[in-house]
């Protein structure tokens, strides 16, 4: 080669290389907007595209049929579940990090131990589906940070910091998908873990008088780089249920700003009110439509009556806790958590039931059993409570009533001793038929129609013990 060809295959490799380098420069500054969680990412906008834009009645459509759900409360606290240093701690499971005063240090060694073999995504999803609900909510995170998929985010997650290293939303996701169940996450806004948020208000982590100056830095550099994570890689989501809203760092405008962010990555998911400030504490309702999110949420409690125009979920616990607590045992009856199904349908809510699995990766098996045992009384009477609206008429003594169209579903609880059951009619109600929703020959029992009420005759033996539905139906 001569003199003028090797400058010219200089000139050529050095043209080469620097678009080698600009290349290089463009990828590396693409992957960091992305972890940085910019919504203006491709893959921010492949999850979007091809959503058709719902009305907020469209949207909540699914949610208001659904009327039952699964919550899962599991994380790292199932470790210790509910004992540290041999010591019983006081309170709730998942606050043990708070509540035993535990250093991030030392609550980070729960994670060595956190290797649940014994997880299947499948079992869980048929035990909600085979209870008759229709969405599981599941902790992503909760106030502990501890991320139960694999964030690229942080180390402090299951496949950076456990022995297990699956990604547990991946399989769910799956699994939910396989059996036509809506999964949705609950993810806490509060964070004892990271140093941008709580963790340096160690010894009392829930300080809610305490500020963190880098508060904003957790927000942008992580809060929502990990919801674009949540909201990008595991498909459609039913809803994302925040919490632990009531920290001094986090404001309104704030709620309203993740609210939107979260919707901008998936236009039709529905968001609770715990996104902004707006609940009024346990009572879960939102002070105002001023406030951000989709539906109220009730916490451990149902309201005194129905509250017409007010989408709303009460969330309950089987016992006396969200995460495991290996000594909890102060278990709900079947009959309570049949009946406050009903309630919460009667008054035109959700219901949202916890179960808190075994860091083995087992849901307990008292809670297995009474999830059976509603899933045997909804086999028989699921169509009294899904797409069903409240009752039309004040509570009656022997029991609730849900209705839908020209029907009134009429839960009886205290079957009547003299088999006379006294229904309200409104003006207009005119009755057809009524029958027993156990009854598949929908044989007809007698009815005496009287001013603004109907008696019918029921049998001696009430079909369940629990709560038995005849079936009203009004001429149209
Ligand atoms: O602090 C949490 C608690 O641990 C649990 O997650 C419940 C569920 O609604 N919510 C919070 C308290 O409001």
């Amino acid at each position: 080669m001569g003199k003028t060809g090797r400058r010219h295959w200089i000139a050529a490799a050095a043209v080469v290389l620097s678009l080698l380098v600009a290349l290089y420069i463009v990828a590396g500054c693409s992957r960091q907007t992305q972890t940085a969680g910019d919504d203006r990412t491709p893959a921010v906008k492949t999850a979007s595209a091809g959503q058709k834009e719902l009305s907020q009645d469209e949207r909540m459509a699914w949610w208001r049929d659904a009327r039952f759900g699964l919550f899962i409360h599991w994380g790292l606290y199932a470790v210790p579940a509910g004992t540290y240093q041999g010591e019983r701690v006081k309170g709730i499971g998942e606050w043990i990090m708070n509540n035993a005063k535990i250093p991030v240090a030392e609550y980070e060694k729960f994670a060595g131990a956190f290797n649940p073999t014994g997880f299947n995504a499948d079992e869980w999803v048929r035990l909600a589906k085979a209870a008759g609900m229709r969405y599981i909510v599941i902790t992503s995170k909760h106030h502990d940070g501890f991320c139960l998929w694999d964030s690229k985010v942080t180390t402090w997650d299951i496949m950076d910091a456990t022995p297990y290293q699956r990604d547990i939303l991946k399989e769910l996701a799956a699994a939910c998908k396989k059996h036509g169940i809506k999964l949705c996450f609950y993810h806490s806004i509060m964070d004892w873990h990271h140093p941008d948020a709580q963790a340096p208000f160690y010894p009392n982590y829930n300080d809610t008088k305490q500020s963190n100056p880098n508060f904003a830095r957790y927000v942008d550099t992580y809060l929502k780089p990990q919801l674009a994570e949540l909201l990008t890689n595991y498909g459609p989501l039913g809803v994302l249920w925040f919490d632990g809203e009531w920290i001094q760092d986090w404001t309104e405008p704030q709620g309203k700003a993740l609210y939107e962010y979260v919707r901008s990555l998936q236009p039709q998911i529905l968001v609770n009110n715990r996104v902004g400030k707006g609940r009024k504490g346990m009572e879960g309702l939102s002070k105002s439509d001023e406030y951000a999110g989709d539906f109220g949420t009730p916490e451990q409690q149902v309201p005194a009556t129905g509250l017409p125009g007010v989408d709303w979920e009460t969330c309950m616990t089987m016992n006396d806790t969200w995460g495991f607590k290996s000594y909890d045992d102060n278990w709900k009856s079947t009959e309570q958590l049949i009946q406050t199904l009903v309630d919460v349908a009667s008054k035109g809510g959700n219901f949202l039931l916890n179960v808190g699995p075994m860091p083995e990766g087992l849901i307990p098996q008292a809670s297995i059993e009474r999830l059976q045992a509603v899933g045997k009384w909804m086999a028989v009477n699921s169509e009294s409570i899904y797409g069903t609206t409240a009752s039309p008429f004040e509570r009656p003594a022997w029991g609730r009533c849900t209705a839908q169209g020209n029907k009134r579903y009429l839960h009886v609880f205290r079957w009547p001793v003299d088999g006379r059951l006294e229904v309200p009619l409104a003006g207009g109600d005119a009755p057809e038929k009524a029958y027993l929703l156990a009854d598949k020959k929908r044989a007809a029992l007698p009815m005496l129609e009287g001013a603004n009420r109907v008696t019918i005759s029921l049998p001696g033996q009430a079909p369940d013990p629990i709560d038995s539905v005849v079936v009203l139906v009004l001429k149209k």
